[in-house]
Order: C-alpha cells, then sequence, then structure tokens
C-alpha cells in the first residue's frame, strides 16, 4: 500500500513539473501562430501604389519571364487605374519570385529577407514562381509613381533580380 502511494505521488510530481513545460511549449506556440495570423489579418493590404486586384476586373494581361538572374521584360509601363493580371513563368534553373514593391520597400525586403533567409513569401504583393512553373499575380494600380518587381530569395536581388515599374 505504502509502495503505491509512493509510485502515484512520484508520478503525480513528475505530472506537474512537465505540465508547466508543455504548457508554457503550446502557449508560445500558439502565441506565434497568433502574432502570424495577427500579421495577415491586420496587414494592410493597400501599398502607396495600389492593392491586390479581383480577376473580374483585370483589364490587361503581362506576361513576364523570370530567368536566372533577370526578368523580360526588365521594365514595365503601366497606368494608374489599371488591374492588370502578370503571369510569371519561370524559365530558370531554380525557384524565383515577383515581388511588387516601392524602391523603398524592395532594399527593406531584401535585407529582411538575407537576416531571415528561410522566411516564407506571403505577401499579398508577392508571388513564389518554383522553377519551370507559371504563377499569377492581379493588382490594382492606384498612383502614378516608379516601382520594382523583385526576387528576393536570398542573392537574386543583389544579382540584378528587379525591373523598374513605371505607373503613368
Ligand atoms: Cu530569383
Amino acid at each position: 500500500m505504502k509502495k503505491i502511494k509512493a509510485i502515484s505521488v512520484s508520478v503525480l510530481t513528475a505530472f506537474a513539473f512537465s505540465y508547466p513545460f508543455l504548457s508554457q511549449a503550446e502557449e508560445m506556440q500558439g502565441m506565434n501562430m497568433g502574432d502570424m495570423h495577427g500579421n495577415k489579418s491586420s496587414h494592410v493590404e493597400t501599398f502607396p501604389f495600389g492593392h491586390p486586384g479581383k480577376s473580374n476586373e483585370v483589364t490587361r494581361v503581362i506576361k513576364i519571364t523570370a530567368l536566372d538572374f533577370k526578368y523580360e521584360p526588365s521594365s514595365i509601363s503601366v497606368k494608374s487605374g489599371e488591374t492588370i493580371k502578370f503571369i510569371i513563368t519561370n524559365k530558370g534553373k531554380v525557384d524565383h519570385e515577383f515581388v511588387l514593391g516601392t524602391i523603398t520597400e524592395q532594399k527593406e525586403h531584401d535585407k529582411e529577407m538575407l537576416d531571415h533567409p528561410h522566411m516564407k513569401m506571403d505577401d499579398p504583393n508577392g508571388v513564389s514562381i518554383p522553377k519551370g512553373k507559371s504563377e499569377s499575380l492581379i493588382w490594382t494600380f492606384t498612383k502614378p509613381m516608379t516601382i520594382q518587381y523583385a526576387c528576393h530569395i536570398p542573392g537574386h536581388y543583389a544579382a540584378g533580380m528587379f525591373g523598374n515599374m513605371q505607373i503613368k
């Protein structure tokens, strides 16, 4: 009897010790998830130059080829008010991205990616294009200015993988 009691106490103790760690780990995981979701839902999907567009509002399709390490064409001109469907085909030997942003944003984004090379891109203003695949991005442009489309896989932007986009 005495022995059984001793065992059950030690089991309880072990449980009591392990439980807080478990719950803390879970809490931390939950926090990260919450952060990520919070970021996404509170993500202002409006950018200085526009916002994601709807497929039924597309006014023009622009086809772009992603190569190692450049885009063709290397510059594009669009008009404020247009909703463009970009279809990007990756004909390179490695994966690429197509991210829209002001020149300042692109430089900041690139620095972030260099600091966190495994960060997955889930921004509304860009798409990842695995090698050999095509992806599309629909965007409504709202303000005349010059922006860039760029790839932020570490090293690609520095290698010159960006193009200038003039919004007229
Ligand atoms: Cu790239």
